[in-house]
């Protein structure tokens, strides 16, 4: 049995069946994203099956898992909303539970909702391949998966878009990260003006 069929086969048994359908066709989208931007393919598949591993479970586990990330990672998702930890705590998981040590898989995993300022071609893959997954109930889907695979940071730009639009005229806080990532997507484009 490959690493992914194991992997697949495991997580079936931890995740919800919507969540599984969601992490599946996530893993098909990085898969295609990798191999238009040659980025290591069964990296890119496994990283996206297992980007949610921790989405499902309850708060005192997540807290838990994030005390245990980098003290840089702890201490830049503490106290932002509880939903944003299943990240950086699936990262810690999948290197306890499931012995990945990969840092290109787990950083993937680690950012995969809200990006970081300079984010490698792996997790920008693992970060668009989450929004335009096949189930995503998008009007403009298949126009959001073309565009990935032409310009994927004009897609990471949409994500983050999307994101900051939801929480406008909240009290819900944009994460810094997401916001760190939208600008440095777009600082390049601004140099020469
Ligand atoms: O886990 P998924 O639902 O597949 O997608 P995700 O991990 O990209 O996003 C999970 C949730 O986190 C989603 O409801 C949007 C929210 N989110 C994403 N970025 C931010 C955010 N919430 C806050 N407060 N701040 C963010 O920057
Ligand atoms: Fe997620
Ligand atoms: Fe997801």
């Amino acid at each position: 049995m490959s690493d992914y069929e194991f992997y697949k086969d495991r997580s079936k048994k931890i995740l919800s069946e919507k969540r599984f359908i969601h992490s599946v066709n996530v893993s098909v989208a990085s898969e295609k994203l990798a191999v238009r931007y040659e980025a290591d393919v069964d990296k890119a598949k496994i990283a996206g099956l297992l980007h949610d591993i921790c989405k499902e479970m309850n708060e005192e586990t997540l807290t838990k898992l994030l005390s245990e990330a980098d003290f840089e990672i702890f201490n830049a998702f503490k106290g932002y909303p509880l939903k944003l930890y299943h990240g950086p705590a699936g990262a810690v998981y999948l290197q306890k539970e499931f012995g990945i040590d990969d840092k290109e898989i787990l950083n993937a995993v680690c950012f995969h909702t809200t990006g970081h300022a300079n984010m490698t071609t792996m997790e920008k893959i693992v970060f668009v391949a989450d929004y335009i997954s096949e189930e995503r109930p998008f009007d403009n889907l298949s126009e959001l998966q073309a565009l990935a695979l032409k310009n994927i940071d004009l897609v990471v730009l949409k994500k983050c878009e999307t994101t900051i639009e939801k929480f406008k005229g909240t009290t819900i806080p944009v994460h810094p990260y997401t916001l760190d990532t939208y600008n440095d997507i777009k600082r390049p484009a601004t140099k020469s003006q």
